[in-house]
């Protein structure tokens, strides 16, 4: 009988809503089957862990997780500290330390959610984004000089290495090509970015021919947009750089409903590591401590989690319950439009899995 050990990661914020929420869920699906089990353990790094120790996780904190079967994270983002500080301290550690290069963000809107767009019906917007994790925009190269004087010259090089682009183009084709349409879309501006944004074209040239039966088309960002507002169902998976795929999957998710319901997992497709779970939003320091945040974002990811785990037929439950709780209007959340509160939904869900 197997014990999955997943390691928590509540961080700053709404985390520490969402994420207690997110392990009760878990924990509710486990007394509900047979043979599965979780094993949590919490780790309090963040905003007020650095307060404290000057530094937002233990010099040998990657080393406590690497035995894990998985991450479940919240937020790093505290109003006190500079946000570089806490997301290089914290999630982009965890990132980079344990090679999660494929950042997966799915879309779709779920039964019951009022989303924006006017002649988008639900069935024309599912798509999943492959995020770049590793390097690009967010490879820390960089510097300042001549701070606070007139000369003073700031850079954040985007760096991009041949093996970096090429292992994220292939993850993206292989999992269009498990998806029904087989469809996909290399997002790219090698218009204006011409070294490496130019390599990241030839490759997806080059990776494509490994996938005949993949249908790829290529779309500059900015007009990739546009598109996602003015032509949503003729996107379906969508690859772009750890910039570009940050901004793009925000989008996404208000054009879904709301950005408290889009989930991400952070991938080591090689399972060399552990993998990390966590919604997509931030900290949201306007609700924070008031009950308010949506925990859909994190329960959605914590079917991720079950997904790569192995945990199928887990997974399909936990979706299934989440989707009963988005139809009912009256379990909505204050982003949905309605007044429930965090507590209300996460009771809803649980109930769902274990009606008793
Ligand atoms: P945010 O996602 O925290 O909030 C943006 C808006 O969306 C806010 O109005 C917020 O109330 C709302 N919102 C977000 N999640 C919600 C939820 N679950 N339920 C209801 N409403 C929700 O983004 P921000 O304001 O740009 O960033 C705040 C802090 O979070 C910053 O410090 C930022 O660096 C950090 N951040 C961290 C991560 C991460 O750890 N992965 C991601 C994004 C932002
Ligand atoms: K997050
Ligand atoms: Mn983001």
């Amino acid at each position: 009988r197997k014990s999955y050990r997943i390691a928590c990661i509540p961080g700053d914020g709404i985390g520490k809503e969402v994420i207690p929420a997110g392990q009760q869920v878990l924990q509710a699906l486990a007394a509900s089957q047979d043979g599965l089990r979780f094993e949590f353990q919490s780790f309090g790094w963040g905003g007020d862990w650095y307060r404290e120790h000057g530094e937002m996780m233990p010099a040998d904190g990657l080393e406590a997780l690497r035995g894990m079967d998985a991450i479940l994270f919240g937020s790093a983002g505290d109003p006190d500290i500079p946000d570089h500080v806490t997301l290089w301290g914290l999630r982009l550690k965890i990132c980079q330390g344990f090679d999660q290069y494929a950042n997966v963000r799915p879309t779709r809107i779920l039964p019951g959610i009022d989303a924006p767009l006017k002649r988008c019906a639900p069935a024309d917007l599912d798509w999943v984004i492959v995020r770049e994790n590793s390097e690009g925009e967010y490879a820390g190269v960089g510097g300042r000089a001549h701070q606070g004087h007139p000369i003073e010259v700031a850079t954040d090089v985007s760096m991009m290495t041949r093996a970096g682009v090429e292992r994220i183009m292939r993850y993206a084709f292989r999992l269009a090509q498990a998806r029904p349409r087989k469809l996909l879309t290399v997002v790219t501006k090698s218009n204006a970015q011409r070294h490496a944004m130019v390599m990241w074209d030839e490759i997806a040239v080059q990776v494509s021919r490994e996938f005949p039966d993949v249908k790829w088309d290529k779309e500059l960002v900015d007009a990739c947009t546009a598109r996602m507002v003015n032509r949503p169902a003729s996107l379906d998976t969508l690859v772009a750089t750890n910039l570009h795929a940050d901004i793009l999957s925000d989008l996404a998710a208000a054009l879904a409903g709301s950005l408290g319901i889009a989930p991400t997992g952070n991938i080591d497709p090689e399972r060399r590591y552990p993998s990390m779970f966590e919604p997509i939003h931030g900290s949201a320091f306007d609700i924070m401590g008031k009950g308010l945040a949506n925990p859909v974002g994190t329960f959605w990811s914590c079917v991720m989690l079950l997904e790569h785990l192995g945990e199928r037929a887990a997974a399909q439950r936990l979706m299934q319950a989440i989707e009963a709780v988005t139809a009912d209007s009256r379990l909505h959340t204050r982003d949905l439009g309605g007044r429930a509160g965090t507590a209300e939904v996460t009771a809803a869900v649980i109930h769902r899995l274990h009606p008793r």
